[in-house]
Formats: C-alpha cells, sequence, structure tokens
C-alpha cells in the first residue's frame, strides 16, 4: 500500500458517529471516493465483544469491495485476528515499537500526536504514518488537545521530515486545500462525513479537493 495516497481523503468512525445505518454511511464514503478507512468503535453505546468484531467484518468486507485499506483503531488483537491492514493508536495506547514486533511486515501503524514531542517520538517508534491534530476544535472526541491550527501542521512537518502525516480534529471539507498546503498528506474526518446529509456528497468534495491540492 502507498500510505501517503492512503491518507488523503481518510474517513473515521464508529457506529455512534452515524445518525444513519452506519454499514450505509459507510458504502456512501466508498462511493464518494474515500481513500481509507479507520472503524473506532468507542466511547458512548460502543460495542463490545462478537457484536464489534461483526461490525468490524461488515465494514472491512465493504472496504475490500471499493479496494480501500481497512485499518482498526487501538485494537490491536482484533486488528489481527481479521487481518487489517493496519492499526491506529494514540497515546495512551500500546507503543509502535511493540505493534510493529508482533504484526506482519505488510501491516500499516499510525500513530497519533498532538505536539513535536510526541510527532518525533512516533518517527523513532517506527510509525508508518502520524495523524497530528486536533487542527480546529471538535465535539467528537471528548478528550481532545488544545487545536494545533494550520500553524501546527507545519511547525510538525518541518521537524518530522516527510513521513506520511494527516490532519484531524474539526475538519471540514473547504479546509482541506489550507491543511495540504500547510504540509499534511491528507484529511481525517469523522464528523463531516459521518454527520452530513449526504455522506456521499461529503466524501466526494473532500477527495476531489484533495486530488487537486495534493499534488501542487
Ligand atoms: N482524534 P471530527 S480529534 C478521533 O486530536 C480524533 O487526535 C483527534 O472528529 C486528535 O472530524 C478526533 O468529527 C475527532 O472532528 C475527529
Amino acid at each position: 500500500m502507498n500510505v501517503r495516497e492512503a491518507l488523503g481523503a481518510y474517513f473515521i468512525m464508529g457506529s455512534n458517529n452515524a445518525n444513519l445505518d452506519p454499514l450505509f454511511v459507510l458504502e456512501q464514503a466508498l462511493k464518494g471516493g474515500i481513500t481509507l478507512f479507520q472503524f473506532r468503535e468507542k466511547g458512548a453505546n460502543a460495542k463490545v465483544g462478537d457484536e464489534k468484531v461483526k461490525l468490524a467484518k461488515d465494514m472491512q468486507q465493504l472496504c475490500k469491495q471499493y479496494n480501500v485499506p481497512f485499518i482498526v483503531n487501538d485494537d490491536v488483537n482484533l486488528a489481527i485476528n481479521i487481518h487489517a491492514d493496519g492499526v491506529h493508536v494514540g497515546q495512551d495506547d500500546e507503543s509502535a515499537v511493540n505493534i510493529k514486533k508482533n504484526c506482519p511486515s505488510h501491516f500499516i501503524v499510525g500513530v497519533s500526536a498532538t505536539n513535536l514531542a510526541e510527532a518525533k517520538q512516533a518517527v523513532i517508534d517506527g510509525a508508518d504514518y502520524i495523524g497530528v491534530g486536533p487542527i480546529f476544535a471538535t465535539n467528537t472526541k471528548e478528550d481532545a488537545k488544545a487545536p494545533i491550527g494550520l500553524d501546527g501542521i507545519t511547525e510538525i512537518r518541518d521537524a518530522v521530515g516527510d513521513i506520511p502525516m494527516v490532519a484531524i480534529g474539526g475538519i471540514k471539507h473547504e479546509h482541506t486545500p489550507g491543511i495540504i498546503k500547510a504540509g499534511a498528506d491528507g484529511v481525517s474526518v469523522i464528523s463531516a462525513i459521518s454527520q452530513a446529509e449526504s455522506p456521499l456528497v461529503a466524501a466526494r468534495d473532500i477527495r476531489e479537493l484533495v486530488d487537486q491540492h495534493k499534488s501542487v
């Protein structure tokens, strides 16, 4: 997988992020052109156990149909058991060093970073990509840190070299050009797609802006 390309229009969702059937929302987003999907089943009323595994597998199957890589948030065992394409971990989760040691070599490991020190450490730990944020204020993640803004992206990009990097947090489709110009390889969103009137149109808008601005 070309990680940098996959990060372009990166959709993240769990069952509690959508008002409609999450499988319907995911398929709409896939039709709209998302380039990567992360299954993030956490927070209020999140599914656990067999129900969580079933939803993960159903979503993974949909992603396969559209040839879009499927990544699991936090739950390394689930990611390995269902042969996901990778895992994304936060600062409080298992370290990328351990995951890299215990996972198949094709496994993509993404790490969240909210400041320069965390971003640099993620690179040292062998992350395949970093997710930096929050860029703007967000209500989707309860414990989100202070927004780092577009300047925060550039500061981190200047310090970490060319590791694939995606921006997250409070992002709407119209922010995409500024985020790419600031140094990110793509945008990752939850609510901008999952809560959109049309997830398909929302995904398509983001994908088009990524394609227009990424190569310039
Ligand atoms: N991680 P929305 S912000 C999952 O800062 C997540 O690391 C963040 O949701 C971080 O696109 C966030 O709806 C929530 O703002 C993103």
